[in-house]
């Protein structure tokens, strides 16, 4: 099987707008002779070793000049993408860039696909498909903590870890398989306790990696973060306090809000994306009514809820509900108490809530620590555990799950090793998608399609 295309493709591999250099890659195996035809130097491409950096210019049909550059050579396979790479540093500006690349593909290269070149990259074997998903969550990693486990993948974290689970499946199937020659002859290598014990280790290392998905969850995407409570108890000024930014309307008439409002903070290194929700009172008007609605249904998918209480309201008053581990009581209004009802309510809270003021920022950074704590035990954790990191790994490994644990059903009800040799091998199968030993196009169009143009 030919598994690198015959063409040859360029993009602009570097951010659109203004800054200092830009840089065209071009890559296939016509890469350097295209090249020639445009770059203008005392030296050839094509007389020019791999891993060597040369001055000159890219020039029009006409010879007129585009851009003073700065040309890297990689030879096949030692490139980025195994192919016969150029990488063409001109001047960094949106107009510039798209002219040098105008012109190569002119000379004959086809704009690349997104993602193209790390596609190649897997074809040709320098990358996995889980380092490909690596790659693509550095780039859009927003917090350092997504970042971390990004280069932790891109290490061959997951690709180490299944692929020992592969090997110890390989064997069981192996052994499974066997014990099927043997069973014609009435011998058995295996007792069926040997293999439900393997079956289960299998079964329990592809739920630890399923696991940790779940868990790093809220270190690539953020943790949701609901505000809620009675009308004027200060939600959408404590929304706007922790953004610092005036983002919702505050009045002291309750009802002001009526939908969802949506931000993202960055505290203490984990993405937050804050929802600031419609008070929850019995209202007549449908559109307040519609908001209510909207604020509860948030309340239960968020991963963590503030419920904000007014504290100048009688301590009685508050509803002692058993609070979640999701759930973080604020007591706001702390600048307009005086000190008997502050003990009140600090004696009333204890460690389940923090006395905040919305208004001067007063307890705020204990809130804050509240909110790192409730997802920070969680996300520590995660960046030393490597698992699925994204939706398609996990998928894969929920399948394999399936089969496994199909596997041993049929373990424990005694049925005959045929069947259970299959959903050994379907679980392989679902297994080596992960690392792309097995693909499909919808699986590689899955990977590379959310990549950007030129990565
Ligand atoms: N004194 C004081 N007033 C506050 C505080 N937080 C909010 N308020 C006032 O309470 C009223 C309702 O605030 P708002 O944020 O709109 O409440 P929401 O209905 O829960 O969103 C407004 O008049 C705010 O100025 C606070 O910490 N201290
Ligand atoms: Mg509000």
């Amino acid at each position: 099987m030919k598994l690198t295309p015959e063409d040859t493709i360029a993009a602009i591999a570097t951010p659109p707008g203004e800054g200092a250099i830009s840089i065209i890659r071009v890559s296939g195996p016509m890469a350097i002779q295209i090249c020639d035809r445009v770059f203008v130097g005392s030296v050839k491409l094509a007389d020019t070793p791999g891993y060597t950096i040369r001055h000159g210019t890219i020039r029009r049909e006409d010879l007129s000049i585009v851009d003073e550059v700065l040309v890297s050579v990689f030879r096949a396979p030692r490139s980025f993408s195994g192919e016969d790479s150029v990488e063409v540093n001109c001047h960094g500006g949106m107009l510039v860039a798209s002219e040098v690349l105008g012109t190569i593909l002119e000379a004959g290269a086809r704009q690349a696909e997104p993602g193209e070149f790390s596609k190649r990259a897997f074809l040709n074997g320098k990358i996995d498909l889980s380092k490909a998903e690596a790659i693509a969550g550095i780039i859009s990693a927003q917090t350092r903590s997504a970042l971390m486990s990004s280069v932790e993948h891109l290490k061959g974290g997951l690709q180490e870890k299944v692929d020992k689970i592969r090997h110890m499946l390989v064997d069981l199937s192996s052994l499974v398989e066997l014990d099927l020659d043997f069973a014609e002859e009435g011998v058995s290598m295996l007792t069926a306790d040997q293999i439900l014990a393997k079956v289960s280790e299998v079964k329990g290392s592809i739920q630890e990696l399923i696991s940790a998905f779940e868990e790093g969850r809220i270190l690539r995407e953020g943790a949701s973060v609901v505000i809620t409570g009675k009308p004027n108890v200060g939600k959408s000024s404590l929304f706007n306090r922790i953004l610092n930014n005036d983002r919702a309307i505050v009045s002291p008439l309750p009802g002001t809000t009526r939908d969802l409002l949506e931000e993202n903070v960055t505290i203490g290194g984990v993405l937050f994306r804050f929802t600031d929700t419609a008070g929850i009172r019995d209202s007549v008007d449908v559109v307040e009514s519609e908001g209510v609605a909207r604020a509860r249904a948030r309340e239960t998918s968020s991963d963590i809820s503030i419920s904000v209480f007014d504290g100048t309201e009688p301590v009685d008053g508050f509803l002692e509900k058993e609070v979640g581990e999701r759930q973080i009581i604020a007591v706001n209004k702390l600048d307009i108490m005086d000190q008997s009802m502050r003990n009140k309510w600090a004696n009333r809270l204890g460690q389940t809530g923090v006395l905040i003021s919305a208004m001067t920022g007063e307890g705020l950074e204990s809130l804050k620590k509240k909110l790192i704590a409730s997802t920070g035990s969680r996300a520590s954790r995660s960046e030393e555990r490597v698992g699925a990191s994204t939706l398609r790994q996990k998928e894969a490994l929920a399948a394999g799950l399936f089969q496994i644990e199909n596997a041993e059903r049929l373990c424990q009800e005694h049925e005959g090793s045929e069947l259970i040799a299959f959903e050994l091998r379907e679980c392989l199968t679902s297994l080596s998608e992960i690392t792309g030993e097995v693909t499909t196009d919808e699986i590689l169009n899955r990977v590379f399609g959310q990549f950007c143009i030129g990565k």
